[in-house]
C-alpha cells in the first residue's frame, strides 16, 4: 500500500501538471473527494484500535493539510495565469498613431451653386432666396400658369396635407415674384426704378423619381429687369456665363425656340463642347425667355415701361456634366465614399 508521503507527492505532482482549473478540480476529487484516496483512509480509521487510530488520524490530517495547501497554491497560480493571458489579449498599443478627424468638404452641388453665384456676382447680380413652402399664387398664378395646367396637378406637385393652396415650390420662380414685389415696394416713388439683377439658387420639389429625376432637386434662376432689357442682353449674359462656367472659349451655344407660360418669347439653351468625350453633341442645359407681361404685372411692374429676361438651369445636371456622374441619386444618398471624391 502507498504511504501517505507517496500520496501527498503524487497529489502535488498532479496539481502542478493540471493545465486549467477544470483539470485541477478533477485531480482534487481523486484525493479529497467522496471516494478520494485520503477520504478512504479516513473511513478506514474506524477499524483501528483507539491508540493506533489517534496517531494514524493525526498523520492523515497532516497529509490532508499538505494536499489542501498544494491545491490552493495551484488555484492561485492558475488564476494569475488566466488574468495575465486576458491582459495580454486585451492589450492596447498606445504607441499606435490616432485615427485622426476626417476632413469635411462642400457637397459637389453646393460647389456648383457657389460657382454660379460667383460668376453672376462678378457681372453685378445679387443672390436672393425665399421660402420652400409656397402659395399656389406665387408658384403658379403669378407665373401665368393656367388653372388647368398639368404642373398644378397632384401628380406633379407636392401639396401640403389638407390644402390645395399651399405647396412645396416646384421651381425657384416664386422668389423672383417676391423680389419684384419687394423692389417695387422700395422704389415705386422714383421716376425710374433701379434695375433688378438677381440669381436665385435653391431646392425645389416635384413628384418624380428615377435615375435622372429626384423628388427634390436644385435650380438656379436669374432675372434682369430694367428699361430696354432685350433678348440680345439675354444672349450675351448667358453665352458669357456658360463659357466661363465650363472654362471653354470655343463652347458652342444655341437658343432653340420653346414655350414656357412665364416667358414670351422663350428658348431652350443647348451647348456643344469642342473637346472631350461629349465633343460635338448638343446638350440641353437651361431654359430662358423674355418675362411675360402678365408676370411683370403680377410683380407690380408696368410692362409698358420695363422689360426683363429670365433663365433657369439645373445645377444638379451641370454638376453631373462637369464631373461625369451618371446617376442623379448619388448626390442625395449621403454616401461619404461618393462625396469624399469631390473634397
Ligand atoms: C419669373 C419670370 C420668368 C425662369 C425660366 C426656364 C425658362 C427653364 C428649367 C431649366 C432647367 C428649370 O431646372 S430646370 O429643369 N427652367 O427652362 N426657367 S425661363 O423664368 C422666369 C422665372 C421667374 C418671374
Amino acid at each position: 500500500m502507498e504511504t501517505l508521503d507517496q500520496i501527498v507527492a503524487q497529489a502535488v505532482s498532479d496539481f502542478e501538471q493540471a493545465p486549467d482549473s477544470n483539470a485541477l478540480e478533477q485531480a482534487k476529487a481523486r484525493y479529497l473527494g467522496k471516494a478520494g484516496q485520503l477520504t478512504e483512509r479516513l473511513k478506514a480509521l474506524g477499524k483501528l484500535e483507539p491508540d493506533a487510530r489517534k496517531s494514524a488520524g493525526a498523520a492523515i490530517n497532516l497529509a490532508k493539510a499538505d494536499i489542501e495547501g498544494a491545491l490552493e497554491a495551484r488555484r492561485e497560480a492558475l488564476k494569475e495565469a488566466a488574468l495575465a493571458a486576458q491582459l495580454a489579449a486585451e492589450a492596447l498599443d498606445v504607441t499606435l498613431p490616432g485615427r485622426g478627424m476626417g476632413r469635411g468638404g462642400l457637397h459637389p452641388v453646393s460647389r456648383t451653386i457657389e460657382r454660379i453665384e460667383g460668376l453672376f456676382r462678378s457681372i453685378g447680380f445679387e443672390v436672393a432666396d425665399g421660402p420652400e413652402i409656397e402659395t399656389d399664387f406665387h408658384n403658379f398664378t403669378a407665373l401665368n400658369t393656367p388653372e388647368n395646367h398639368p404642373a398644378r396637378s397632384m401628380h406633379d406637385t407636392f401639396y401640403l396635407e389638407g390644402s390645395d393652396a399651399v405647396l412645396l415650390r416646384t421651381h425657384t420662380s416664386p422668389v423672383q415674384i417676391r423680389t419684384m414685389q419687394a423692389h417695387v415696394a422700395q422704389f415705386w416713388h422714383l421716376s425710374v426704378m433701379p434695375e433688378i439683377r438677381v440669381v436665385i439658387p435653391g431646392r425645389v420639389y416635384r413628384v418624380d423619381s428615377d435615375a435622372t429625376h429626384s423628388p427634390m432637386f436644385h435650380q438656379v434662376e436669374g432675372l434682369w429687369v430694367g428699361q430696354n432689357v432685350s433678348f440680345a442682353d439675354l444672349k450675351g449674359v448667358i453665352i458669357d456665363f456658360l463659357r466661363r462656367f465650363f472654362e471653354s472659349d470655343d463652347l458652342k451655344v444655341r437658343f432653340r425656340p420653346s414655350f414656357f407660360p412665364f416667358t414670351e418669347p422663350s428658348a431652350e439653351i443647348d451647348v456643344a463642347f469642342m473637346h472631350g468625350e461629349l465633343e460635338g453633341r448638343w446638350l440641353e442645359i437651361a431654359g430662358c425667355g423674355m418675362v411675360h407681361p402678365n408676370v411683370l404685372r403680377h410683380g407690380g411692374i408696368d410692362p409698358e415701361r420695363y422689360t426683363g429676361f429670365a433663365f433657369g438651369m439645373g445645377p444638379d445636371r451641370l454638376t453631373m456634366l462637369r464631373y461625369g456622374v451618371n446617376d442623379l441619386r448619388l448626390f442625395f444618398e449621403g454616401d461619404v465614399r461618393f462625396l469624399a471624391q469631390f473634397r
